[in-house]
């Protein structure tokens, strides 16, 4: 509840309206526009603004011509913003799973740039590692933080008056590529509405609610405030297309 207050108050420092009531959790009341502490950046990270990129999607792991394996390393970069579309600066763990090579280390802390970076290496030979036709590699990486939602109102809080929000279903690493989560994928457990302790084996989907922080909605708020933000890469290990 502690946040919800504190970005309630970001907002309305930040719109220049000026109220009393906003000091309980540390915001002082504002009466001199010259002296606006502009707090808008909750530290939270927003699905909307998680993102991972990787140095190379067309890493030359596997020559097909001669089917020569090649030990292969691309840089995994993952950045973070919040809501308000502000790069967070305080530091987050981001985690890695990908379903072929090695991610080196499995985690990273962000820093205040809002980004951070791990070695994905081609480690052994893929000819054995049933990736099967096309050569393609999936990196999910996620962390903890909230859906997103469209602040029609402008409101920086999810009310009635917004357009909707991204119920997010669980991280997966889509091994196949299909975008949805389908046999050969394989689960990532986190911790969610349908899945409380995060170690159900299941993939869970999304639960009809809003997660995340100062939820005003009159019906959409999940008891959860916060869930597994993530995003995935694909790499093509076979080096980059041939253009006719
Ligand atoms: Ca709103
Ligand atoms: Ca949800
Ligand atoms: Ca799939
Ligand atoms: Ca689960």
């Amino acid at each position: 509840m502690k946040i919800n207050n504190r970005l309630l108050c970001a907002f309305v420092s930040m719109s220049a309206v000026f109220l009393t009531g906003c000091s309980e959790d540390g915001f002082e009341a504002v009466t001199d526009p010259t002296q606006i502490n502009v707090t808008t950046n909750p530290g939270v990270i927003s699905q909307k603004h998680f993102s991972v990129k990787a140095s190379d999607l067309f890493p030359t792991v596997v020559d097909t011509s001669n089917n020569t394996y090649t030990e292969t390393e691309v840089t995994i970069t993952a950045r973070i913003g919040d809501r308000n579309n502000l790069s967070i600066t305080n530091p987050q763990t981001v985690q890695f799973r990908t379903e072929y090579g090695l991610i080196n280390p499995g985690s990273c802390e962000t820093d205040e740039n809002g980004t951070c970076s791990v070695t994905w290496i081609a480690d052994a030979s893929p000819f054995d590692a049933g990736l099967g036709p096309g050569y393609l590699v999936t990196i999910t990486a996620y962390a903890v933080g909230e859906e997103a939602f469209t602040d029609t109102n402008g409101n920086a809080v999810f009310d009635d008056g917004d357009a909707g929000f991204e119920d997010l279903e669980e991280p997966y690493i889509d091994a196949n590529e299909s975008d949805v989560f389908d046999a050969g994928d394989f689960i990532i457990d986190v911790a969610s509405t349908n899945d409380p302790t995060g170690v159900n084996g299941a993939h869970d989907i999304g639960d009809g609610f809003f997660n995340g922080g100062g939820c005003t909605h009159s019906s959409l708020c999940g008891a959860r405030a916060s869930i597994a933000v993530w995003d995935d890469v694909t790499l093509k290990i076979d080096g980059p297309p041939t253009t006719p």
